[in-house]
């Protein structure tokens, strides 16, 4: 008998929006990079869509196209377990139990509430206030080590740890506290028009994103459109936050240090960097867009496979839910 000792890895990915660049280098690609070192679940998180208003025919789309660009990302079914969250209710049913551990205080501290309410905390929708409960739920079920994520989520990690502890320390030891896996390079990809934002799939503005599926002459367009700084020098500087994330996007998209690149285009103006980033980056897209142009004529395969990694996701979800209703108190049911 071998033991399995590779460390579980769990992440996840809202369905509603075309994913990004800033998807791509800042968690999928090390998504596919966790497959064979690590036990890998991932996710593709439907129920935190409906945090903000949204359409429900076009919420069914988009579930089943990110399993497809997931799928042309290399997440490879025969070697991690990839599923749509709300196949699994236990995700539903432990975030209820989390809540009743969870703070008011500390999920008002949240900077993504802040950000995505406006505001408006009377008005928007309770889910968008208690969703980081959500995604505690989604990770402490697996009992993963490691989340390989963006930036942005570091401090929704620390507050699933701080939650999970609590269970631990008030109910007795069950959950184990994660780890963000934030990459050295890649972690916050910045909007083309605003290097001071975020890339962000629901940004509404389709100049600030190159999404995976992209055709080229829309990748070229974006790419020659992006902001510059003022100077001329492609350098990479923090008086130059936007052609330092062209910058870094180009290292990421062709594997070579930004150093590289500096001395390459060290003679050059911006247009013929940008020129050339356009290039790297649709020859780097196109076998991703071309599998998923396969996988969505054929959309039923793609079900499929994430209706089998829903049943391998529910078997290790069982397992972890049997141990917190034990602990939680539940009258067993005969
Ligand atoms: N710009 C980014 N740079 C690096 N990593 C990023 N991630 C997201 N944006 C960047 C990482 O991608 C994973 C999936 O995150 P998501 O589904 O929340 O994607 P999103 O683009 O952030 O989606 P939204 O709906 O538009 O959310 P907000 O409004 O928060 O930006 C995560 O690992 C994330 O870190």
């Amino acid at each position: 008998m071998t033991l399995n000792t590779r460390k579980r890895v769990f992440s996840g990915i809202q369905p509603t929006g075309e994913a990004h660049i800033g998807n791509f280098f800042g968690a999928i690609r090390n998504w596919v990079a966790n497959q064979d070192e690590h036990e890998a679940f991932y996710c593709i998180v439907d129920l935190h869509s409906l945090t903000l208003p949204w359409d429900p025919a076009e919420l069914t789309r988009a579930t089943l196209a990110k399993g497809a660009e997931l799928l042309a990302c290399g997440v490879d079914p025969g070697r991690s377990v990839l599923f749509v969250q709300s196949h699994v209710p236990a995700h539903s049913e432990l975030a209820w139990i989390l809540s009743c551990v969870a703070r008011m205080g500390e999920l008002r501290r949240m900077v993504q509430f802040k950000e995505k309410s406006k505001g408006e905390t009377e008005s928007v929708g309770v889910g968008l206030f208690t969703y980081p409960v959500l995604q505690a739920a989604d990770v402490l079920l697996y009992r993963a080590h490691g989340v390989p994520v963006g930036e942005d989520q570091r401090q929704h990690i620390e507050l699933m740890r701080d939650i999970g502890q609590r269970f631990n320390t008030l109910l007795g030891e069950t959950f184990v506290l994660p780890e963000a896996w934030i990459p050295a390079a890649g972690a916050r990809i910045m909007a083309l028009d605003d290097p001071t934002q975020k890339m962000s799939k629901s940004a509404d503005r389709p100049a600030s994103v190159v999404q995976l599926v992209d055709p080229p002459d829309v990748i070229v367009k974006k790419v020659k459109s992006a902001v510059t700084d003022s100077g001329r020098e492609v350098r990479a500087a923090d008086d130059k936050p936007a052609v330092s994330n062209l910058l870094s996007i180009f290292a990421l998209a062709e594997g070579v240090p930004v150093a590289e690149l500096e001395e390459r285009f060290s003679t050059s103006g911006y247009g013929d960097f940008k020129a050339a980033l356009a290039e790297v980056l649709v020859q780097r897209l196109a076998p991703i867009r071309e599998r998923y142009r396969e996988l969505m004529a054929d959309p039923g395969e793609t079900q499929r496979l994430l209706a089998t990694g829903a049943e391998a996701a529910s078997a290790i979800a069982e397992e972890t839910m049997a141990d917190v209703r034990a602990k939680t108190g539940l009258l067993p049911r005969l």
